[in-house]
């Protein structure tokens, strides 16, 4: 499957995704591609709509202490829904759709999510720390919103300048 991530300003990725109502071999599949595309950007998150599918679905690889990312720690969320939202905190958070760009971000601090995994079995988490920051982040993905969106508007403004003269810059060297 050769899926390619997308990238801010695309429009797709303002695109609310679908619920997901077969646990298929090409639901399968799609997750199974999904996987190295984010290991080898070194992404610990990613959602359906990043690679150009809009469906309710997002995996998360948070790394050791020593940054090492291991399959086990693998989560993957089909139909996600945060029911619990508790506390407050604050993370330096990027995108994989939004390269080279990192800004705090506030979210809460523990939610509690229930999710369906690839064979439509039925799991609830409880969530802290960087795990809770990127389901919240991934989530927001599902409903068309980007971390950008969360900037203060005057943030949001330097953001669109410095991201306009990034893309001009990456335009002009692949004319080169
Ligand atoms: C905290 C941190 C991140 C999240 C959501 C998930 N975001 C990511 O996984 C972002 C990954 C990322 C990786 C990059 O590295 C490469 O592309 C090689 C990167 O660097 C550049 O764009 C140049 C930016 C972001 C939630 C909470
Ligand atoms: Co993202």
């Amino acid at each position: 499957m050769n899926l390619k991530i997308i990238e801010y300003p695309d429009k797709r990725l303002r695109q609310k995704s679908l619920e997901i109502k077969k646990f298929n071999q090409e639901l399968h599949d799609v997750l199974d591609a999904m996987y190295p595309i984010m290991i080898d950007t070194n992404g610990i998150g990613l959602a359906g709509i990043q690679v150009a599918i809009p469906k309710r679905i997002l995996i998360l690889n948070i790394p050791e202490e020593d940054g090492e990312q291991l399959k086990e720690n693998l989560f993957e969320m089909v139909n996600p829904v945060i029911t619990n939202k508790k506390g407050q905190s604050s993370y330096q958070e990027g995108c994989l759709s939004v390269p080279s760009f990192y800004e705090d971000i506030n979210r809460f601090e523990t939610i509690c999510v229930n999710y369906q995994d690839r064979y439509g079995n039925t799991k609830n988490l409880e969530a802290d720390g960087l795990l809770s920051i990127a389901i919240q982040h991934e989530h927001d993905h599902l409903e068309g919103i980007l971390f950008i969106d969360r900037l203060t508007s005057s943030r949001r403004r330097k953001f669109e300048k410095e991201y306009k003269k990034m893309l001009k810059e990456k335009k002009t060297l692949k004319e080169a």
